[in-house]
């Protein structure tokens, strides 16, 4: 029996970036949370389909309801906290960078994560060539950000979309782009962030010891 008043996640991917972040959100805003693996017979249980959005995973059940969509349930737990920006512009540059990330970033290097992670063995060296590049030139545009601000929404403290891109890169830096990449001055900015993010107390709680791949 689901505990309705719980905040529970719901997924069956054990590497999902999106979970992490949430995992990461929860503990940096100091909300409860609790983290259920399904398998795929358990998604398909009579329980699991009562509540809503068939097939829909990762799924958040609170007081409130249930939600999905990683990003709308990680701001249900951050709002209100300190975690989440106030600021209209802050809001707006943190907005603006998740939008990137999941509209622009993720779909066009998707096919290196899927060759990097084995997702799939039919990425063509084309494609994977055409996604690497790319990858590489999001960090130059995100170093951009860094190099003027020291948190990606210039708040004073690191900030929901700090712990969210750090999430979404995580992956990246423990893998492809390594420490010699990350030590060219276009990227400079971009180590130095993700270091002292993976250094907070919250990040390290949810995802443990994260450090950037040697090469
Ligand atoms: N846009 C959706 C994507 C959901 C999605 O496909 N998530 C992937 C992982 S990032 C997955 O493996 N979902 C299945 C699961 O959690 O069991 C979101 O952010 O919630």
């Amino acid at each position: 029996m689901v505990e309705a008043t719980s905040n529970i996640l719901y997924t069956g991917n054990m590497a999902s970036p999106g979970v992490d972040m949430i995992k990461v959100i929860a503990a940096a805003a100091d909300v409860p949370l609790k983290v259920v693996f399904l398998t795929a017979a358990e998604k398909d249980s009579a329980e699991q389909k009562a509540l809503g959005f068939p097939g829909k995973y990762p799924k958040f059940v609170c007081a409130d309801g249930v939600l999905i969509e990683t990003i709308a349930i990680a701001k249900y737990l951050a709002h209100g906290t300190s975690v989440m920006p106030t600021d209209a512009w802050q809001k707006a540059k943190t907005d603006q960078w998740l939008l990137w990330q999941v509209e622009t970033v993720f779909p066009k290097i998707y096919p290196a994560m899927k060759a990097i992670f084995g997702f799939s063995t039919e990425v063509t060296a084309a494609e994977y060539k055409d996604a690497d590049m790319f990858m590489k030139s999001c960090v130059k545009t995100l170093n951009v950000e860094l190099v003027a601000n020291e948190w990606i929404a210039g708040t004073p403290e690191a900030s929901f979309v700090d712990y969210a891109m750090a999430c979404y890169w995580s992956l990246m830096f423990q893998t492809v782009l390594d420490k010699g990449f990350l030590k060219a001055k276009p990227h400079q900015a971009v180590a130095t962030w993700f270091n002292k993010v993976c250094a907070l107390p919250a990040f390290v709680k949810a995802m443990g010891h994260v450090k950037c791949a040697e090469k």
